[in-house]
């Protein structure tokens, strides 16, 4: 096995952490590429659960983790996190965790600037984590951010600071907030730098000699394509590109790197935060999934809003992010429902579409056009082998296949590692 990119395929929580947990046994390295603290990754290793936002899945089993350049860093976050970790028994030393000193930091301000936009917003808001994440990739792109490898010149902040704020101050205004607290700032990175440039690095060379060596590298996915500020359901999206083509630009590596793309992707449909969803279920069926797969958020502990699948999303997930093959997770949910759906296109007004329309309210308007199958009666929790599922089951994953355009390479039964089952 080469390289493997794992990426969300929907909007996000199909269960991307116990399928890199799965894999980071059998890689050398472990990349996040994209993304911030808005991740909320669950691990459950034998009786313990791990939930992660920041850090890569890998460093749960000490594989080597990267977070890279493509990451909004949160040095506070980043902190609690580790200490947390560290309650858990996990050690995350400079040998198992390396930063990429190019990672733009989120600060405080960002996070009031996410929270003021959200409140502003009325109907029009985005339903973001509120971890001001996109107000730092904003800043990352108008070249005003402060960086990770900043850290290492507090004395020559002030340039910095006078571009920044300069822009952070008028915006605040417009909010009726002060300005920056210039030295308060100053003061809250001088206690964190130590800690964070504890672990910074020049990963494109660490990710170059692994490359080198043949070292296998296995990329981390935050979020899903629906997300992605190109591709997904924009505006209700997140700010970074989520896509497997990001995994080279968010790293320091060729465009090659991304090897096996996989895709994860649930055997229904959630979504967390505002935004369209055509195949949305308000009635007892969504409420049963909801129940029934736990669809809350990691990070935020929202309720998750629940949909039929629908496969004309995924098929398009799947071209713009070139999915290889897909991971199948949650079937277990849909266990014991009399009949289950799979959405097979849409109709806007008198026209039939077999993509989702760029507009969001296009999207709106979509009215899913269903396929109907028969559900099982048996239990797919826990299956191993495609010979514990039931007949009707293996006939939904194998539709769904079909209509996604894509092969079906892993089930997942449990949110247990062990209760995968490997398509061959
Ligand atoms: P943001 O905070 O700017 O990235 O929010 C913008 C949109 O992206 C969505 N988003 C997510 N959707 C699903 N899962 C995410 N991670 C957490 C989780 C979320 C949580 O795994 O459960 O705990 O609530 C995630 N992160 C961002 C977000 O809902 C907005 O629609
Ligand atoms: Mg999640």
């Amino acid at each position: 096995m080469g390289n493997v990119t794992v990426i969300g395929a929907q909007w996000g929580d199909e269960g991307k952490g116990k399928i890199v947990d799965w894999l980071a046994s059998r890689a050398d390295m472990v990349v996040r590429f994209q993304g911030g603290h808005n991740a909320g990754h669950t691990l459950v290793v034998g009786d313990q659960t791990y939930k992660l936002s920041l850090l890569p899945s890998g460093i749960v089993r000490g594989t080597p983790s990267v977070i890279g350049n493509g990451v909004v860093l949160d040095p506070w976050a980043l902190k609690a996190e580790v200490e947390k970790l560290a309650e858990q028994g996990v050690t995350i030393t400079p040998d198992v965790l390396m930063i990429a000193e190019t990672c733009p930091l989120i600060l405080p301000i960002h996070r009031d600037l996410d929270a003021l936009r959200e409140d502003a917003s009325g109907a029009g808001k985005i339903g973001t984590t509120r971890r001001g994440i996109g107000p730092a990739y904003e800043d990352k792109v108008g070249r005003r951010a402060i960086r990770v490898c900043d850290l290492a010149h507090l004395g020559e902040l002030d340039p910095l600071l006078d571009r920044l704020c300069a822009h952070h101050d008028h915006l605040r205004a417009g909010f009726g907030r002060e300005p920056v607290d210039r030295e308060r700032l100053k003061n809250d990175l001088a206690e964190i730098a130590e800690f964070v440039l504890s672990f910074a690095r020049p990963v494109w060379r660490d990710l170059d000699d692994a490359r080198r060596r043949g070292r296998r590298i296995l990329f981390e996915g935050a979020q899903g394509v629906l997300l992605d500020v190109d591709h997904g359901t924009y505006p209700f999206v997140t700010s970074s590109n989520t896509v497997a083509g990001t995994t080279g630009s968010g790293s320091g590596m060729g465009p090659g790197a991304a090897g096996f793309v996989l895709g994860i992707v649930k055997a229904y449909t959630t979504r967390v935060g505002s935004g369209p969803f055509p195949t949305e279920l308000e009635d007892e069926i969504g409420q049963r999934l909801g129940e029934r797969g736990h669809e809350f958020g990691t990070v935020t502990g929202r309720q998750r809003r629940c949909g039929w699948f629908d496969a004309v999303l995924v098929r398009q997930s799947a071209a713009v992010s070139g999915v290889t093959g897909i991971a199948l997770t949650k079937i277990d949910v849909l266990d014991g429902l009399e009949t289950v759906k799979i959405c097979t296109g849409y109709r806007i007004g008198d026209t039939v579409y077999d993509y989702l329309p760029p507009h969001s309210l296009d999207q709106a308007r979509a009215e899913p056009i269903y396929e109907e199958m028969r559900g099982w009666s048996g239990t797919t929790a826990g299956a191993r082998s495609w010979a514990d599922l039931p007949a009707q089951a293996i006939k939904y994953v194998r539709r769904i296949e079909e209509l996604i355009r894509c092969p079906v390479a892993l089930v997942s039964t449990s949110p247990q590692r062990d209760d995968t089952i490997l398509v061959s």
